[in-house]
């Protein structure tokens, strides 16, 4: 697509599950299908990540603090989230994505672009664009057994608008020639790159909806806003969105290094050095609007051999403190003893949204040079000791040599009770154990 051209089509597909980690845990958990759950950190500072729709009647919303949702929801499942099977469900959509147009752009595990226009696909009508749609939501449903609304559209805009009012478990295709139709309605807030803040100065303005926003001239927006800014969201409100779908991009991490004349010793000078790379990527994060959860410290040692050292988070962050107290963590783990000549600060795994310090606290997850060191109760663990005794999360995968796989359900005061049922089975029985039965392990997980 040329910049500025309008596309004839409604050829951008928006794709989101709907409330996704929570509708992943009741579709593995029977007992839970149909009743609130909550899905987040479930230590006493921790924040909600999500929420099935039978909890947000209750108010819960993500990013929500955990003591308020509780509050809001007392009778609702606290779980704490299992990224391994969130990926792997992720990974199972973007592949029915791609058999749709070569052309998908990933913002985030639930959440796509597709260009239908790059597919080998004829009839781009609202017709065939609707077909073409509801065929892509049957396949995640049959391959994930999760719902999904989608939005087709001639804008990433728009696509990413007519989702969302399909929510939940919808399609909208937003006909060429009725965009204005339905944007202008919408709140401002609707259009991406209005926050808080610009809000407050929109309605200033008396700028409330959309199409009070393509009413004003754009010079006023860009007096109020700045220019550059002030034009995008000029053009957005007007329907114009000339950003093109752009498959996976390139850069799926961000990374500043420095490389030292003088091969560096000084374990002060090292932390110092780690300290304000890890600066400057939160600073390049924000400016992307990006946040990730995978940190990584690069580091080439006297002999030019290079090692990297990298935790993950239990959620996406930008912010500058949290990157570099990880990455300074991870120094540690590296022998500088013989100096180095090179460190290199890099975050991944890049969501479009930031959460941070889901948990509470800074918790290392799922990373295999460390210990996972979520503990149900625990809020601020910063440094983990070596061989933690297994503590086990609400929500956890489990498998009893007995009464085989079953998920934790609870524990604390020396035992854990779990509730022995699965993706396929119907509702299952609740036994106690004590902790440290060795009967009792971790398993099951990512898509039996
Ligand atoms: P969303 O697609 O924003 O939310 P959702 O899928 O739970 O609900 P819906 O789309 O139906 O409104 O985010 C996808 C997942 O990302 C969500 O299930 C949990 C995670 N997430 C967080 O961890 N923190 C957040 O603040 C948000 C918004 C999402
Ligand atoms: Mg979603």
């Amino acid at each position: 697509m040329g910049a500025g051209v309008h596309r004839p089509d409604a050829s951008v597909l928006h794709i989101d599950l709907d409330a996704f980690y929570a509708a992943v845990e009741q579709r593995d958990k029977p007992s839970l299908r149909g009743r609130p759950v909550i899905v987040g950190g479930t230590g006493g500072r921790g924040v909600v990540s999500t929420a099935s729709y039978e909890a947000r009647v209750f108010g819960v919303r993500s990013a929500m603090p955990m003591a308020e949702a509780r509050a809001r929801c007392p009778q609702a499942a606290v779980l704490a989230p299992r990224f391994d099977t969130y990926r792997t469900i992720s990974e199972i959509v973007m592949e029915a994505l791609r058999e749709l147009s070569p052309l998908v752009e990933p913002l985030s595990l639930d959440e796509a672009f597709v260009d239908l226009s790059a597919g080998p696909h004829d009839d781009l009508s609202p017709a065939g664009v609707t077909g073409l749609a509801t065929d892509l939501r049957e396949a995640v449903r049959q391959r994930t057994d999760l719902t999904a609304s989608v939005g087709a559209a001639t804008t990433k805009t728009l696509a990413k608008i007519a989702s969302e009012k399909a929510k939940p478990d919808g399609l909208l295709v937003v006909a060429p020639g009725s965009e204005l139709d339905v944007l202008h309605p919408l709140p401002v807030r609707a259009l991406w790159g209005i926050g808080p803040a610009t809000g407050t100065r929109l309605r200033r303005l008396g700028v409330r909806t959309v199409g009070d926003l393509a009413m004003l001239p754009e010079a006023e927006v860009r007096a109020t806003l700045g220019e550059s800014h002030g034009h995008s969201l000029a053009q957005l409100a007007r329907g114009v969105d000339p950003r093109p779908v752009v498959a996976e991009r390139d850069s799926k991490s961000i990374s500043v290094e420095d490389t030292f004349e003088q091969d560096i010793v000084d374990a002060s000078q090292l932390r110092a050095l780690v300290q304000g790379l890890a600066r400057k990527v939160g600073g390049r994060l924000s400016e992307a609007g990006l946040s990730g959860r995978t940190i990584t410290l690069k580091a080439r040692l006297h002999d030019f051999s290079t090692l990297s050292r990298s935790a993950t988070l239990p959620g996406p962050t930008n912010n500058p403190r949290v990157i570099s107290e990880v990455a300074v963590r991870l120094l540690r783990d590296i022998d500088a003893t013989g100096g180095l000549r090179l460190l290199g600060v890099g975050v991944s795994g890049l969501a479009g949204w930031v959460q941070d310090d889901l948990f509470g606290s800074h918790e290392l997850t799922d990373d295999p040079t460390h210990n996972p060191t979520h503990n149900g109760g625990e809020s601020s663990t910063p440094d983990p000791p070596e061989h933690e005794p297994a503590s086990w999360r609400p929500g956890q995968d489990v498998v009893h040599d007995q009464h085989g796989p079953g998920w934790v359900w609870g524990s604390g005061l020396g035992r854990v009770t779990v509730r022995f049922e699965h993706r396929y089975s119907s509702t299952g029985p609740v036994h106690t154990f004590r902790s440290d039965d060795v009967r009792l392990r971790p398993g099951g997980g990512a898509e039996h």
